[in-house]
């Protein structure tokens, strides 16, 4: 594995070392380790795995991050994401066997939530009288199935959520998820789906207090945030199977932005979406050439994470048994 230019990693260095640190760092790199414990000295259960192999451990990125434009941040810049994908892909990475830790932007899209209406604890009740509560028939199912596999999944020890807001929470979890997985090896994996700001204020060059509109139209310059793909890749967990996205509006792009991402990150491989068609169909883009991966319209419960799933975690399997010591 080619290391990273110098350049790059001072890049890297001083974003880090100019982020706020994070606020309950010890208690999230506890959970982690904990949970990254527990699943390693487990092999039970794992349908597909190899003989002797580990639990696999997958980190699913999911939801937007947020660039704040003041330190006691009331105005922020944001990036386009539902949590849709990385929700609705933890669920599949469980129901593989997989433990997932699920890093995910507060207030989007969770796991299990979604056959449930947009705001369920309104919706889903009902009091048939002043001392009962119960769940509305309509949704009975919906709520049964949302409660009873989320339960299993984080009784079992199989799923952990953490949850991000801005774009400096997000990076410095990352590289702590990166860091606690290192011994993982190749049973473990990252499937980047976050929509991750390019550019961002850095903290030392942005105001205390809120922005005051007295003064005037606003000027604001944005620095380019690092690709950290590359460290990650690189330094931080560089035995670990890697999956990255690539979101696009103009699709005549998308698939040439994709292979130079590949190339460029090293990555294992990188899913190529359109905004617009992102629910209908992907490409995975690797060395073993371009698949196109789309939901069963055949099927109206279908979603193209339940074959964008399969494909991804066959992959894994082959990348395990080829880096198998
Ligand atoms: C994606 O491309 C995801 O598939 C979506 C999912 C964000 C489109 P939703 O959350 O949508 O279901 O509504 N994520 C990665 C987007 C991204 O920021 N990629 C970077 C890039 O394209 C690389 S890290 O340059």
């Amino acid at each position: 594995m080619s290391s990273i230019s110098g350049l790059v990693e001072d890049e890297i260095s001083s974003f880090f070392e100019s982020s706020p640190p994070l606020k309950n760092k010890e208690e999230v790199v506890a959970k982690l380790n904990q949970f990254i414990e527990l699943n390693s000295s487990r092999q039970d259960g794992f349908n597909i795995c190899l003989t002797g192999e580990k639990r696999r451990i997958v980190c699913v990125t999911s939801g937007g991050t947020t660039v704040p434009l003041e330190q006691r941040c009331v105005r922020y810049i944001d990036n386009f994401s539902s949590g849709n994908r990385g929700a609705a892909s933890t669920e599949n990475f469980v129901k593989a066997g997989y433990a997932v830790i699920f890093l995910y932007r507060r207030g989007t899209c969770q796991p299990y939530c979604r056959s449930l209406p947009d705001d369920p604890f309104l919706e889903c009740f009902e009091f048939p009288d002043a001392k009962n509560i119960r769940v509305r028939e309509s949704h009975s199912e919906a709520v049964k199935m949302a409660v009873m596999d989320q339960q299993a999944a984080v009784g079992e020890g199989r799923l952990l959520k953490l949850p991000f807001s801005t774009i400096y929470e997000y990076l410095q979890m990352l590289r702590e998820m990166a860091t606690a997985l290192k011994d993982v090896g190749p049973c473990s994996m990252f499937y980047l789906a976050a929509a991750v700001s390019d550019f961002y204020v850095p903290w030392n060059s942005m105001t205390e207090h809120k922005i005051q509109s007295g003064s005037g139209p606003l000027d604001i310059r944005l620095a380019q945030v690092p690709k950290m793909i590359s460290i990650l890749r690189s330094n931080w967990a560089p035995k670990a199977f890697c999956v990255s996205f690539k979101l696009e509006t103009d699709s005549k792009i998308l698939i040439e932005k994709a292979t130079k991402a590949l190339q460029k990150y090293k990555v294992h491989a990188v899913v190529a979406n359109e905004l617009s068609t992102r629910k209908e169909e992907v490409v995975v883009v690797s060395s073993s050439g371009n698949v196109v991966v789309r939901r069963d319209s055949d099927k109206p419960e279908s979603i193209v994470e339940d074959n964008l799933i399969r494909l991804i975690v066959d992959r894994h399997s082959t990348y395990i048994k080829e880096n198998h010591t």
